[in-house]
């Protein structure tokens, strides 16, 4: 990413708060990577946010409010203009995981891992939300969402989930992007600092974990 290299607050010098990338794509990125070539000179700093630590955090401080974000029928609209292209989704924060319904979230033998499978949240990306892209029927009580949202917006920001470091030349950070928000600390654009990201699919991933594991049950399964 180079400072004023395309449509987007990632090529921006600006900090960025916490997000996951793609919340307006239908297959959103399942890792990302960063490859860091040439760190900025003071600040650039990258930044990590465990959404599940997010997840719990609001499970324990707002139940109302995590509820809400699990909600299935929650659309958050989100939008990207890029290439002649207008990319929109409409997701909640929390996906569930399988076979978890709503009625589960307060079921203390749970754990927030065993209630979220997906995270999606990214502020800056988020649509107008316009009964076009957001109708009454999705989101339902606006002020009450906003109370969500802004609550979700502090755990967000805490700053003691936050882990922060300097990307050194070579360094490369990899992370599951439909888990671990993201974010990156202000920079100064003269001093060229150059970022190369990618997304790497979560199907590929697993499938060449399970190949290099051995994957047991295939194994068993393919020997009969
Ligand atoms: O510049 C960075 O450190 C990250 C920018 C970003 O959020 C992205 O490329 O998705
Ligand atoms: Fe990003």
């Amino acid at each position: 990413m180079h400072a004023g290299g395309g449509n987007d607050t990632a090529y921006t010098s600006l900090g960025l708060p916490p997000h996951t990338d793609g919340c307006y794509m239908a297959e959103q990125p399942g890792f990302q990577m960063f490859h860091c070539l040439k760190p900025a000179t003071s600040g650039g700093d990258s930044t990590l946010v465990d959404g599940l630590a997010i997840a719990d955090r609001l499970r324990q401080a707002h139940p109302d409010t995590f509820a809400a974000l699990c909600d299935p029928s929650l659309r958050v609209p989100y939008h990207h203009t890029e290439f002649g292209q207008h990319m929109i989704e409409r997701r909640p924060v929390f996906s569930l995981a399988d076979g978890v319904s709503p009625a589960d979230l307060a079921d203390d033998r749970l754990g927030v891992a065993d209630i979220v499978s997906r995270v999606h949240f990214n502020d800056v990306d988020r649509a107008v939300m316009s009964a076009q892209l957001a109708p009454p029927a999705a989101v339902r009580d606006m002020k009450a969402f906003y109370t969500h949202w802004q609550r979700l917006l502090d755990a967000a920001m805490s700053p003691d989930l936050e882990f922060r470091m300097s990307l050194r030349p070579g360094s490369v950070l990899v992370f599951d992007n439909q888990r671990m928000l993201h974010g990156r600390t202000r920079f100064d654009a003269s001093s060229g600092r150059v970022l190369h990201g990618c997304y790497g699919s979560r199907e590929s991933f697993n499938a060449r974990w399970r190949a290099r594991a051995g994957f047991p049950e295939w194994s068993v399964r393919n020997a009969k």
